[in-house]
């Protein structure tokens, strides 16, 4: 007894150890939001020691504030509830992808809502700067145009801010849908390293036709100058400037690349979507001592139902067709791993030695992947 207690504390000093010389880097995975975290606060902490630091310094330089309206020339849009109403929408986004369930990435009427809420953010910002835009365009109109005479002439303090065109030699681009849609291209491509290649081709046409578009509507603006007949570039009114076939456009790649990723079983063009239709189609079930599973996606597995012999050591073949997406296969029951795979990128093939497991009904799913889940049957 005397001799054991020692022992047993030297072992746990060893294992405890052993996280340090050899973590086990799939247990480590679950601290990984504390070390961000942890990150993000140390980089909060030094931006609030810097600023502080620079605001003693430099109070003396800082001119006194200006009171009263804006100069002329110079106009500030007014108070807007629609900065508010889309982060919401994007906050709804990110809740989504954190309760989700049930085989899907993320939970479907939270997401859903985000997407209204974010688009009806967006289209409602849009239009409220377009509103805001012609409405100081037919005012200058209405003035004969004449940004640089009229500020000059002395009548300008009765006109309200924003129908004054900016100072001469100053150019504002007009409201542009541009730097809304590039930014859903990267989205994707941010996604498909994720989720699956299908979403980096979608998300890298978006990106060709977001930088043509862009490209373009600067170059005709630009083009209005430099053709002669315009003393500046001319804006054009943005809701003739809205490419109407965007969003179709941008719509029909975001489904067509969301649906392939979300259903490369059904649709049936990645390898071994064959023995997953066989395993779901059969009717006698007959347990395997050596059954395989491989994964080309990180929404699911190529079966979701494997029958294993009760009570006896199971070789399970994994393979890992992603290239570079890291997967593994670990069992669960009530939650609890009682198998954990040796994570893995692909495209590799492991062999897994799961220890015996007395018959019922368990889970599998992979470690990095939680959407990724079957049912593992041993009788
Ligand atoms: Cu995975």
């Amino acid at each position: 007894m005397n001799d054991e207690e020692p022992r047993d504390l030297w072992t746990q000093f060893l294992d405890l150890l052993q996280q340090v010389v050899a973590p086990v880097w799939n247990d480590l995975i679950p601290f990984l939001p504390l070390l961000m975290l942890g990150l993000v606060l140390l980089v909060l902490a030094w931006m609030a020691r810097t600023w502080r630091r620079s605001m003693a310094k430099n109070r003396s330089r800082v001119p006194p504030r200006r009171r009263g309206p804006p100069p002329v020339g110079v106009h500030l849009p007014g108070p807007s509830p629609w900065p508010f109403v889309a982060p919401v929408g994007m906050a709804l986004i990110v809740l989504s992808l954190v309760f989700g369930g049930g085989g899907l990435p993320v939970n479907v009427p939270l997401f859903l809502a985000g997407l209204a809420v974010g688009a009806a953010g967006v289209a409602g910002w849009y239009l409220d700067a377009g509103r805001e835009w012609r409405r100081a365009e037919s005012g200058a109109l209405a003035t004969g145009h004449g940004g640089a005479t009229a500020i000059s002439g002395g009548a300008v303090p009765q006109l309200p801010a924003w129908a004054v065109e900016p100072p001469p030699g100053v150019h504002l681009p007009g409201p542009s849908p541009w730097p809304f849609f590039a930014p859903i291209a990267m989205a994707f491509v941010v996604l498909g390293l994720i989720f699956g290649p299908f979403l980096i081709i979608g998300g890298l046409l978006m990106a060709a036709v977001a930088v043509v578009g862009w490209y373009r509507d600067a170059g005709r603006e630009y083009h209005s100058v430099e053709a002669g007949h315009m003393p500046e570039p001319v804006t054009r009114d943005p809701e003739k400037a809205f490419p109407k076939s965007l969003v179709p456009l941008y719509g029909s790649i975001a489904a067509l690349a969301i649906g392939l990723t979300l259903f490369p079983v059904i649709i049936g063009l990645f390898p071994g979507s064959g023995d997953a239709a066989a395993g779901g189609g059969a009717p006698a079930e007959s347990p395997d001592a050596a059954p395989a599973i491989a994964a080309n996606s990180a929404v699911s597995f190529t079966k979701d139902r494997l029958v294993v012999p009760a009570d006896t050591p199971v070789e399970l073949t994994f393979e890992n067709q992603q290239e570079g997406v890291p997967h593994n296969v670990a069992i669960l029951q009530e939650g609890t791993a009682l198998f954990t795979g040796e994570v893995f990128p692909g495209p590799d093939t492991r062999t897994y030695d799961v220890p015996p497991l007395p018959a019922g009904e368990y889970t599998f799913i992979c470690s990095v992947h939680p959407p990724m889940t079957g049912t593992l049957v041993s009788q």
